[in-house]
């Protein structure tokens, strides 16, 4: 009870919109509903990411949208991982015979070392097992679960969906499309070929595909009349809340001189609902955070004295107007990653995600990618009652 008084006050104090405080009128979304819960690589806070295991357990847990992230293999198949590289999400470093694939590519223009899904077919592909990336999140599933193809993404959402009686969707994002295209791998016609196998390939499907890039989604508004979305990245947060943002790659590629956050403006949002629904910001659009410089470095600053530096040693600033400005651009705005661990969370929120949830939705956004569905619908749950 103490806990959650000194955290209501704490947010108060940022001054977060009204929507927060008075939500009983209605969810401030776009279209009044409320906010989806997408399974950010499935439910991957519990499982390896990007397996069927892990879009089954973030369906039970209630996610109402699986997010499968889409490289090519050799042989042009669509597979669920979030890099093209495998070194981090599979076993390939431990087999033998695939020993000799290590290379160095260079992908949107930075070199990595490691084994590429565009090296190796399908055939290949399945003889390899996920494993857990993050070295703080469950182990024990390592080397159990296969790579699965995007076609058996979409029948599982379909078994799914049937057997929870809930309409469940899928989420696909097109990886590295201008890279894809450069390996004559392209994404967009593959995809589109399965929503359509799928019985999906219409409006009102249960689907967005989404993208970092402008020109792949735009050459998608011809191929399919499914949802559309573009994500805004950025690479950091200043110690004074201000963003570091890069370009999207295929501007990069186009000399166009724009970055991620020039295209948060209201002109730049019109533009952008041209050929997307939807953005799907990184959470520090909406609400940054500031640290604590260190005197010697300028760096962050260890505030809270554990011995390292992160979330928990920075506090919220002031939100943007960009929900506002989306929704007033006809855009519905699906806000990524959220995250359990303490350290994903910004002082504030006293490492309770319940209220880093209750703070977002409050704000309007329309959707959220998490990696623990289960307390993003539980918070949704708390703030519908309320
Ligand atoms: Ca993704
Ligand atoms: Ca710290």
């Amino acid at each position: 009870m103490k806990r959650t008084l000194i955290c209501a006050a704490a947010l108060a104090a940022l001054a977060l919109p009204n929507a927060y405080a008075a939500k009983a009128a209605g969810w401030p979304t776009l279209d009044g509903k409320a906010p989806l819960v997408i399974a950010h690589r499935g439910a991957s806070g519990y499982l390896p990411e990007h397996t069927l295991e892990a879009y089954a357990r973030a369906v039970e847990l209630g996610a109402d949208y699986i997010e499968p992230d889409l490289v090519s293999t050799r042989d042009g198949v669509l597979i669920a991982r979030h890099e093209p590289n495998l070194k981090d999400t599979t076993d390939v470093a431990s087999r033998a015979e695939f020993a000799d694939r290590k290379k160095k590519v260079k992908v949107d223009g930075k070199e990595e070392e490691g084994w590429f899904a565009s090296d190796f077919t399908l055939a290949e592909i399945k003889t390899l097992r996920a494993v857990q990336p993050r070295a703080d999140r469950p182990q024990q599933y390592n080397g159990q679960f296969a790579i699965p193809t995007f076609d058996e993404v979409l029948a599982l959402r379909a078994r799914l969906a049937r057997e929870s009686g809930r309409k469940i969707g899928v989420y696909p994002e097109t990886k590295h499309p201008t890279w894809h295209q450069a390996q004559q791998l392209p994404l967009e016609r593959t995809l589109v070929a399965s929503l359509k196998k799928a019985g999906l390939n219409r409006k009102d499907a249960p689907v967005f595909v989404q993208s970092f890039e402008t020109a792949n989604l735009k050459a998608l508004r011809k191929l399919t009349p499914v949802k559309l979305v573009f994500l805004l990245d950025a690479d950091d947060v200043a110690v004074d809340g201000k963003l570091v943002t890069g370009q999207p790659y295929d501007f990069v590629v186009a000399g166009d001189a724009r970055s991620y956050a020039d295209l948060t403006k209201p002109g730049a949002l019109r533009e952008i609902r041209r050929f997307a629904d939807g953005i799907g910001p990184w959470k520090p659009y909406l609400i940054a955070s500031e640290g604590m410089a260190d005197k010697k470095t300028g760096a962050a600053a260890d505030v809270n004295g554990d011995k390292t530096v992160d979330m928990q040693d920075r506090t919220l600033i002031e939100p943007s107007t960009l929900v506002r400005d989306a929704h007033k651009a006809g855009l519905f705005v699906h806000a990524y990653t959220f995250r359990n661990e303490p350290k994903h969370l910004a002082a504030n929120f006293m490492g309770d995600p319940a209220e880093e949830y209750k703070t977002y939705f409050g704000l309007g956004v329309d959707g959220v990618f998490s990696d623990f569905a289960d307390t993003a619908v539980a918070a949704r749950q708390a703030m519908a009652r309320r």
